[in-house]
């Protein structure tokens, strides 16, 4: 507790995270990264090179108006911004000041299974005054992130961007002339342990979502008495509402862009003409965002680190651990860089601007929208818009939605457990690729759905899958547990999974929660519908009442984490992974 003497408020570097000069041939490394325009407001610091030195320490920050300790790494919540190079090794020094146990997560990192930071599966943790020295060699290049996975020091600021360069500039199959790393966050006063003990009290403790008699009337007016009384009716004796799309809401959170708020307008400039990267990486504990730039459309090339083939779209969602690359040509101007949550509780906005100093306007909020039949779990997802972009993707997403696939692989059993972890279950659930999700759904504008990543490179000789398990989300809204086939970690045996062989997975959402499911060490190499083109990704996100496949070649032997990154639903929404 000594520690607490040490009153340093957060501190906010007076750069920006302005990545590359002019030219992305000019490295980092170079010190190519000032061209004499950078942002005007604060961002997480960026530290280059091979050798790096990482003290966690809790600090005291100001976000909503009064003190709180936050986790910090170098003082600073986001911590720094890491920049790595592909094929190079990497030696991290994480020095523990914090009272308790700490760690350091490399999220999607490929690397040796003592190297990947979860206590009690490929490390001790590190101890109160200890320090530990991560060490491996860097095998990929991309956006990625870090974060604590120890206790719930996530959610109170351990987490940072990493930046990996390709190992020859040139090396990604697109062009930008400025890149920014937007970092978007949930930050809480509460102490998460209040948090999650409230939520194990009463799990709709945030929601003040409800829907009103107000409501019930319009449902009347608009599909008559009998269906808006069935429909209620339903709801009721599920004892869930339709409104429950987020566990945690902005009545407690204060959203942030790169560790600042809304009102503290994070700023990024550019020349008007010039293409710029943004790298979308969401590092909340909890909050699923809708991102969008009004007035710019946005071209997606990379999805988890990977490029994909460029898709231009208006809007995406951005699941707990994603990270999307895109790249935008703004004109002379100011833009929003808005991020609203998936239940509308709240937002964050930054300012993409050629101008210093100026805040761009901020869109209205949009209303939430209430879950509906395929959300549940019994079927009824069909992209019938009239919108063109919807008709297009229902070329290819036709057969996805579909996808009978008598697997010809055989499917290993698992133990599973109705009861307590179990108590609602998905009549029909759908692959829903093309169904961009509740709140997203026939808003006019060109949503990013799963359907429409496809690889950059042909996966067409990727090998077929040898065997296939079934994972189903599990829960209970009453008691706010959370599981895996209905049995919590705690009570778990771990999976198995096979050196060398190629594992198809497939999630079934028996909650209705969104769960972005992230396995550790290997990955996950989803299906849209097209082999030739599997999208590789670290993280999942299964929509409730959905389900989803990946293959996963298990090339890494060791113990691995196997979980939903929602912080809450960790705890019993957990697989420790045995590669044998
Ligand atoms: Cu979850």
């Amino acid at each position: 507790m000594s520690k607490m003497t040490r009153r340093t408020f957060l501190q906010s570097a007076a750069v920006a995270t302005l990545l590359y000069g002019v030219s992305p041939t000019r490295s980092l490394a170079d010190g190519g990264e000032n061209d004499g325009i950078g942002a005007t407001t604060g961002s997480p610091s960026i530290l280059k090179g091979n050798t790096f030195h990482l003290t966690i320490d809790r600090t005291v920050v100001n976000i909503t108006g009064k003190p709180a300790i936050a986790t910090t790494v170098n003082g600073t919540m986001p911590g720094p911004t890491l920049v790595w190079r592909e094929g190079e090794e990497v030696t991290i020094h994480v020095t523990n000041r914090l009272p308790v146990s700490t760690s350091i997560h490399w999220h999607g990192i490929i690397l040796p299974p003592e190297m990947d930071g979860v206590p009690d599966i490929s490390f001790d943790g590190i101890a109160p005054g200890e320090t530990f020295t991560y060490c491996f060699k860097v095998k990929q290049h991309g956006t990625y992130w870090y974060h604590s996975h120890s206790g719930f020091q996530e959610q109170t600021g351990l987490h940072g961007a990493l930046v990996i360069l390709p190992r020859n500039p040139g090396d990604e199959p697109f062009e930008y002339d400025r890149d920014y790393v937007i970092a978007l966050s949930d930050w809480s006063d509460e102490k998460p342990e209040s948090i999650y003990r409230k939520l194990k009290i009463q799990s709709d403790y945030y929601n003040f979502n409800q829907r009103t008699v107000g409501d019930f009337f319009h449902e009347v007016a608009e599909k008559g008495f009998v269906e808006a009384f069935k429909a209620r009716k339903m709801w009721n004796e599920m004892r869930m509402s339709d409104r429950d799309l987020s566990d945690v809401t902005a009545y407690t959170y204060t959203f942030l862009m790169n560790g600042r708020t809304d009102a503290q307008d994070w700023h990024a400039l550019f020349r008007p003409g010039e293409k710029v990267r943004l790298r979308f990486i969401n590092q909340s504990a909890m909050t699923i965002f809708d991102v969008r730039i009004p007035g710019l459309k946005m071209r997606v090339v990379a999805a988890d680190g990977n490029p994909v083939q460029p898709v231009d779209v208006e809007e995406f969602r951005i699941a707990v651990a994603e990270s999307y690359d895109v790249i935008v040509e703004p004109e002379e101007g100011s833009y929003c860089l808005f991020a609203q949550s998936i239940d509308r509780s709240g937002f964050v906005g930054g300012t993409l601007s050629s101008r210093n100093g100026v805040r761009a306007k901020r869109p209205p909020m949009e209303k939430p929208q209430s879950l509906t039949m395929a959300d549940m779990g019994m079927g009824g997802w069909r992209s019938t818009g009239g919108m063109s972009h919807e008709t297009m993707k229902m070329d290819h997403g036709k057969m996805k939605m579909d996808m009978p696939h008598k697997t010809p692989w055989p499917v290993t059993p698992l133990p599973m457990r109705k009861g307590v972890a179990w108590t609602m279950t998905a009549m029909d659930p759908r692959y829903r690729l093309d169904d961009p999700g509740v709140g997203l759904r026939h808003n006019g504008r060109r949503v990013l759905t799963y359907a429409d990543l496809r690889n950059y490179r042909s996966t067409a000789d990727d090998p077929k899958p040898d065997r296939e398990i079934v994972l189903h989300l599990t829960g209970n809204m009453e008691r706010y547990i959370w599981a895996i086939n209905g049995i919590k970690y705690a009570d778990a045996q771990p999976l198995r999974f096979h050196y060398g062989e190629r594992l198809r997975i497939t999630f079934i959402n028996d909650t209705m929660m969104p769960h972005p499911m992230h396995l550790h060490g290997m990955w996950s190499d989803l299906e849209t519908g097209d082999d030739t083109r599997l999208v590789r990704k670290h993280t999942v996100l299964v929509q409730p009442g959905a389900k989803i496949s990946y293959r996963v070649t298990v090339d890494a032997r060791g113990s691995w984490a196997y979980h939903c990154h929602m912080l809450y639903h960790m705890l019993g929404m957990f697989r420790k992974v045995e590669v044998v």
